[in-house]
């Protein structure tokens, strides 16, 4: 610990903090634009700039140690002023449309002028005027509004190891681009999105799909279906001004009814539908001598990282479709079979915490059934703009129940939606299939947890399987590097995308720096998805009714002739 003065308060702070952390721990709020704790401390905006005794020059907060003795000032007519004028520049090129930006009272800048109380622009900058570019089916980047915080390129390069972005040119000139300035479809971006969570204004942004949902809403040929992922239902309420972690399942089944979507359905239904193909497809590879280790595939972004750098894995991938491309092939045949509708009429929307899901609903392995297995695809924001666009008072609404025929789902279904959930899920059926017996104990805490790779050794009946989950493409690749190193090998690995699995996925509510760099926002959702399994009365896939239905009446068994037509796919890119 170390003592240091802060506007003239003592405190005492642990010696490896920066000036940022030390003011938070004394309640004082530096402003800042750049900064992302663990992601972006670069100091490259100058919004954090305070006084320290002796220093030639004002410092950056957020990148100055702390260190015994120091002396901090952090309200100085020359902070405030130097703070006023950074603002001021970098306003003074910004397009400001703030009253029709999708950032618009969420965006960081905004929020920084009205906390300095910034009236007037001293300075007129030259505006840009470059390409919007909208060709990813997942990912708008706009240049125009782009503050060169390098957050979004930070997160793509150090956290996910995709490097699909990067600062390019130099002065006025400077931007955040693309290799040869392509558009996002055309270089290696697996369109998770985690850019944009950490974008701070509207430069980047999902591509939005929500008027062709309003329109096959208003159209009385179609019969719309709805479904919604294991994690949207932890987030959503963060929309709605609820605490970080807030339940809302039942709120978003009736404002999904009060939409007008003819049923509501859970993916989480068609994860156990997963995890039956899944398990079925493990211990047939493991019985048989086929290619292990077995990784999961219901991450689409893992999908296109591997299909770039790693395609000698491909085969290594699980067959098994993602859940709610599934649930999608599950609703154009035996549920639309047994309503007597024609599929062609049946339009499938996916509510998805997720933006590569978008990518992923347009891929041509995924219409087994002739037509797209779904539809449309809406992140867990796009859908919160819905609810708020028909007037909707969320928060007033009254808890229901999903549909049937097929709205039920186990807690193995739920926990999809938290890194290592899948692992967990698949053991809990995987060892009571190969035993035989029901196991009592069924949480396993060593594939739980943000830890970046996590290794379980677990017995099964009377099989030793070795298992890993990585979460985040950069643990993904350290783990891929090891395997191919020969220093490791598992029987099953469990990849997301995303940081933290699902619950942290590109298409969730966005938290500014100033929430998200103190609170984890991963651990916090998590917590509310195991919770959500806890209550639920049926906790293993084997044992869910709908399933078991779903087998009796249409599919026959798991890895059966039907299921292999209808819910697996091969990736071979
Ligand atoms: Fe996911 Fe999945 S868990 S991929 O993280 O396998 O998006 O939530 O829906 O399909 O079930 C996402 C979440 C989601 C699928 C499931």
């Amino acid at each position: 610990m170390v003592n240091i003065t802060i506007d003239n308060c003592k405190v005492q702070v642990p010696a490896n903090y920066t000036v940022l952390e030390a003011a938070r721990q004394a309640n004082i709020d530096i402003p800042t634009l750049c900064f992302l704790k663990d992601i972006n401390e670069v100091g490259a905006c100058r919004m954090c700039v305070v006084e320290i005794k002796g220093a030639r020059s004002l410092q950056a907060a957020c990148v100055y140690p702390v260190a015994e003795g120091l002396e901090i000032y952090t309200q100085t007519p020359a902070v405030r002023e130097a703070r006023k004028v950074t603002l001021e520049l970098i306003l003074s090129n910004h397009e400001k449309k703030c009253l029709t930006c999708v950032r618009s009272e969420n965006c960081e800048l905004q929020k920084l002028a009205k906390d300095l109380n910034i009236k007037d622009i001293r300075f007129e900058g030259e505006m840009s005027d470059l390409p919007v570019d909208d060709f990813s089916p997942s990912i708008v980047r706009d240049p125009n509004k782009c503050v060169l915080c390098r957050r979004c390129v930070s997160m793509c390069k150090s956290i996910q190891s995709v490097g699909a972005i990067d600062v390019t040119e130099r002065g006025f000139r400077t931007t955040v681009s693309t290799a040869f300035n392509k558009p996002l479809n055309e270089v290696p971006c697996v369109n998770c999105g985690q850019c944009i969570n950490v974008c701070p204004v509207g430069a980047l942004r999902e591509k939005e799909d929500i008027d062709k949902v309003w329109d096959a809403l208003a159209n009385p040929e179609l019969h719309v279906l709805v479904q919604t992922a294991p994690a949207v239902r932890v987030a959503l309420g963060e929309e709605f001004g609820m605490p970080i972690g807030s339940r809302v399942t039942g709120k978003m089944v009736s404002a999904l009814s009060r939409l007008g979507f003819d049923k509501v359905f859970d993916t989480d239904t068609a994860a156990d539908l997963t995890i039956m193909e899944e398990g079925t497809e493990l211990i047939n590879r493991i019985k048989n001598g086929g290619k292990l280790p077995l990784i999961t595939s219901c991450s689409p972004g893992w999908i296109k990282f591997c299909e770039h750098n790693y395609p000698e894995f491909l085969d290594n991938l699980s067959s098994c479709k993602s859940p709610h491309e599934m649930f999608g092939a599950v609703l154009k045949s035996y549920y639309a079979q047994k309503n007597g509708i024609d599929p062609s009429k049946v339009f499938v929307v996916s509510i998805m915490p997720c933006t590569a899901k978008k990518f992923e609903a347009q891929r041509p392995e995924l219409s087994s059934t002739g037509y797209a297995d779904v539809d449309v695809v809406l992140t867990t924001r796009e859908l919160a703009r819905m609810i708020k666009e028909a007037g909707i008072d969320f928060n007033a609404l009254p808890e229901k129940q999903f549909d049937d025929p097929m709205g039920e789902a186990s807690g193995a279904g739920v926990i999809f939606g938290a890194t290592g959930g899948v692992m967990e899920a698949a053991i809990r059926t995987v060892s009571e299939v190969l035993s035989g017996k029901s196991a009592d104990n069924i949480e396993y805490n060593d594939v739980r947890g943000l830890e970046g790779i996590k290794e379980a050794t677990i017995e099964v009946g009377g099989l030793t399987l070795k298992a890993a989950v990585a979460h985040g493409l950069g643990n993904a690749k350290k783990l891929l590097d090891k395997i191919k190193a020969g220093d490791a090998d598992y029987h099953f690995i469990e990849i997301m995308a995303c940081p933290g699995g699902c619950v942290n996925g590109g298409g969730q509510p966005i938290q500014p720096s100033q929430i998200r760099s103190w609170t984890d926002l991963r651990s916090e959702r998590a917590k509310a998805i195991y919770e959500e399994d806890k209550a639920m009365p049926i906790r293993k896939s084997h044992e869910n009714p709908k399933i078991k239905m779903l087998y009796d009446e249409y599919f026959g068994e798991p890895g059966g002739h039907k299921a292999h037509e209808l819910l697996h796919t091969h990736y071979t890119k």
